[in-house]
């Protein structure tokens, strides 16, 4: 536990440096730099982002799994949901406290999916072409961790992510993907795209932001 702690705060600096030196590649110059209103910055990794919404939203669920399935937005909506109120708390220093997020617990698609034996990992694809996360088996199938569909108690706004955007409750915000269009049962986990610039794999708030939800083993 102390020990996650301490790395917790090691880590900070390191990572604010390398958002910094990506944000200096993003060709918007505008990573991070946007208030998008209750606290939250707009964050997007691709210039621009097409729309989608019922009529054109599929989520696709492949890879090791028995059964694979494209979802659009009123089957998501036809599901299990469940509500979570935590702080989002970025990496790089802001947060906004109790923010309600609504949506499909990931565990319960890759239930309905059938995870084969021997799928350690999940990667997740987004709609923007550009931006990608992964989580093992295990975190994936945790209760924090969600397809959301509605934000603040509303649907999630296209800026937010929406129609559809994964909620990692448990860890920095970076690994709640926006613009989510495709979930892929894999062998072992692929970084994302930040941790290819040094972002952790496992991206567990730590006790130097006042939360402590890591696995205390
Ligand atoms: N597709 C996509 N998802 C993303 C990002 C991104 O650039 N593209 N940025 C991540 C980061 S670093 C943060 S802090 C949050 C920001 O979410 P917001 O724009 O709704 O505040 O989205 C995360 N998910
Ligand atoms: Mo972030």
């Amino acid at each position: 536990m102390l020990g996650l702690g301490v790395a917790g705060v090691a880590a900070g600096p390191y990572l604010q440096r390398a958002q910094d030196a990506v944000a200096g590649k993003d060709p918007t110059g505008l990573t991070g730099l946007l208030p998008a209103g209750g606290g939250f910055r707009y964050y997007s990794v691709a210039s621009s982002v097409p729309h989608r919404g019922p009529d054109d939203y599929t989520l696709t669920i492949d890879g090791l799994v028995e059964r694979p399935a494209n979802h659009r937005l009123d089957d998501l909506r036809a599901m299990p949901q469940r509500r979570l109120v935590r702080d989002v708390q970025c990496v790089t220093g802001w947060r906004v406290p109790a923010t309600p997020f609504e949506g499909v617990p990931l565990a319960h698609l890759l239930d309905a999916a059938g995870v084969r034996p021997g799928a350690g990992a999940v990667r997740f694809g987004c709609f923007d072409g550009a931006y990608t996360e992964s989580l093992t088996l295990e975190q994936a199938r945790r209760e924090d961790v969600l397809v959301a569909l509605r934000l603040q108690d509303q649907p999630i706004s296209h800026s937010h992510g929406g129609p559809v955007r994964l909620y990692v409750a448990p860890m920095y915000f970076y690994k709640s993907a926006k613009w989510l269009s495709s979930i892929t049962v894999t062998d072992g986990v692929q970084p994302g795209y930040w941790e290819q610039y040094g972002y952790d794999v496992d991206a567990w708030v730590g006790r130097s932001n006042g939360r402590d939800d890591a696995p205390t083993v």
